[in-house]
C-alpha cells in the first residue's frame, strides 16, 4: 500500500515537472506589442516548437503599445525571472541594444526575429525572407495593376520599426531600376495601431487626391487602410496592398478593396524564432556562415551580420486567400 502512494505521489511529482509551467528551459517570445494577430499566430508556432521540444516553456509577452521604451521594461521583467532566452521582434534596433546586453551578461540567449536588433544588442537575427525581395515584392503587388504607372504611398508601423524601415528602403531602391514609372508619393506610420493608422491614412487620401495604391508592409496598417477605402467608397480607385494576415484581410479581397497582397507563414516564423533560441541554449555558437537548425523548417545559414532568412513570401489574391485564411 505504502509503495503504491509513493509510486503514485512520485507519478504526480514527475507528471507536474513535464507541465510546462515547471519546464526546466523557458524561452521569451517578446513581440512589438499583443493584441496583434500577426503575432499571435507566431506564438502558436511557438508553442508548437515547444511542444515538439518538451521541457520547454515559451513565454508569449510584450507591450500593449508598440514602443521601445516599454518593450524594455518586459525585457527587464524577464531578466529578473532569469528566463534561459529572449527571443524579440524589436520596435527599435538600437534603443533596445542596452538591456539585451544585460540579459547576455546575466547568461541569457538573445536573438531578434521579424523585426530586428543591432548586432551589437543580439546573438543573432531570423528575417522572415530576404529584405530586398520583400522591399520589391510590395511595389510590384501596386505595380501590377499600373500598367500605365502611378502615385502610391507607403503606410508603416512604428517609425522606428526595423523590419519596416528595411523593406521601404528596399522599396526605394527597387522603383528606379524595377518599376520607373511608379511614383512614390508619401511614407506615414501608423505605430501598428488602428487608429492611428486609420487616421493616416485618411490624411494620405486627403493631401493626395490623384492616388493609385496604398502600400502597407504591416498587418495591421493593411486593414486600416482597406477599411477607409471601403468607408470612402474608393474601391476601384484605390487599390489597397502590402502585407497581410489572410484571415484578418479576405474580407479586402472580397469586396475588391485589395487586389493582392503578400506575407510568410507567421506560425513558421514563431516556430522558427524558438527553435533557434533552442539551438543557442544547447550551446550553438553563430556566426557568419554558420548553419542552425529551425526544426521542420529546415536550416538558416547566417550572414555576415549573423542575421538569415526563413522562406519565400506568399502573394494572396481572390484564388487562394480563402484557403490561406483558415490557417493564418
Ligand atoms: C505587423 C508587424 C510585424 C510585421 C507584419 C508584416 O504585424 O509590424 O512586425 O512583420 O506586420
Amino acid at each position: 500500500m505504502k509503495l503504491l502512494k509513493l509510486l503514485a505521489t512520485t507519478t504526480a511529482i514527475a507528471a507536474l515537472l513535464a507541465s510546462p509551467a515547471f519546464a526546466q528551459t523557458r524561452i521569451a517570445l517578446v513581440v512589438k506589442s499583443l493584441g496583434n494577430g500577426f503575432f499571435d499566430a507566431a506564438n502558436k508556432g511557438a508553442q508548437e516548437a515547444a511542444a515538439e521540444l518538451g521541457d520547454v516553456e515559451v513565454i508569449y509577452t510584450g507591450p500593449t503599445a508598440a514602443t521601445a521604451e516599454a518593450q524594455i521594461e518586459v525585457v527587464n521583467a524577464l531578466i529578473a525571472q532569469q528566463v534561459d532566452a529572449i527571443a524579440i521582434s524589436a520596435n527599435d534596433p538600437d534603443a533596445l541594444v542596452p538591456v539585451l546586453q544585460r540579459a547576455m551578461e546575466r547568461g541569457i540567449k538573445v536573438l531578434s526575429w521579424d523585426s530586428g536588433v543591432a548586432p551589437e544588442g543580439r546573438q543573432l537575427h531570423l528575417n522572415p525572407s530576404d529584405t530586398n525581395l520583400i522591399g520589391e515584392t510590395i511595389i510590384k503587388l501596386a505595380a501590377d495593376h499600373l500598367p500605365e504607372g502611378g502615385d502610391v504611398a507607403i503606410l508603416s508601423a512604428a517609425s522606428t520599426a526595423t523590419n519596416q524601415n528595411a523593406w521601404i528602403e528596399a522599396a526605394k531602391k527597387a522603383i528606379p531600376q524595377k518599376f520607373p514609372n511608379i511614383n512614390l508619393v508619401a511614407v506615414v506610420y501608423g505605430d501598428d495601431d488602428s487608429v492611428k493608422s486609420t487616421e493616416e491614412a485618411r490624411g494620405l487620401i486627403a493631401a493626395y487626391p490623384d492616388l493609385d495604391a496604398i502600400i502597407a508592409p504591416t498587418t495591421v496598417g493593411v486593414v486600416a487602410a482597406a477599411q477607409v477605402v471601403t468607408d470612402q467608397n474608393l474601391i476601384g480607385k484605390i487599390n489597397v496592398t502590402g502585407l497581410a494576415l489572410p484571415s484578418e484581410f479576405k474580407q479586402f479581397i472580397d469586396n475588391g478593396a485589395s487586389e493582392g497582397v503578400a506575407l510568410w507563414n507567421p506560425i513558421d516564423l514563431g516556430y522558427s524564432a524558438v527553435m533557434l533560441a533552442n539551438d543557442l541554449i544547447g550551446g550553438a555558437e553563430p556566426a557568419p556562415g554558420v548553419t542552425l537548425s529551425l526544426g521542420r523548417m529546415g536550416h538558416v545559414t547566417l550572414d555576415e551580420t549573423n542575421s538569415g532568412p526563413m522562406a519565400v513570401p506568399f502573394t494572396f489574391d481572390k484564388s487562394n486567400i480563402a484557403e490561406f485564411a483558415t490557417y493564418f
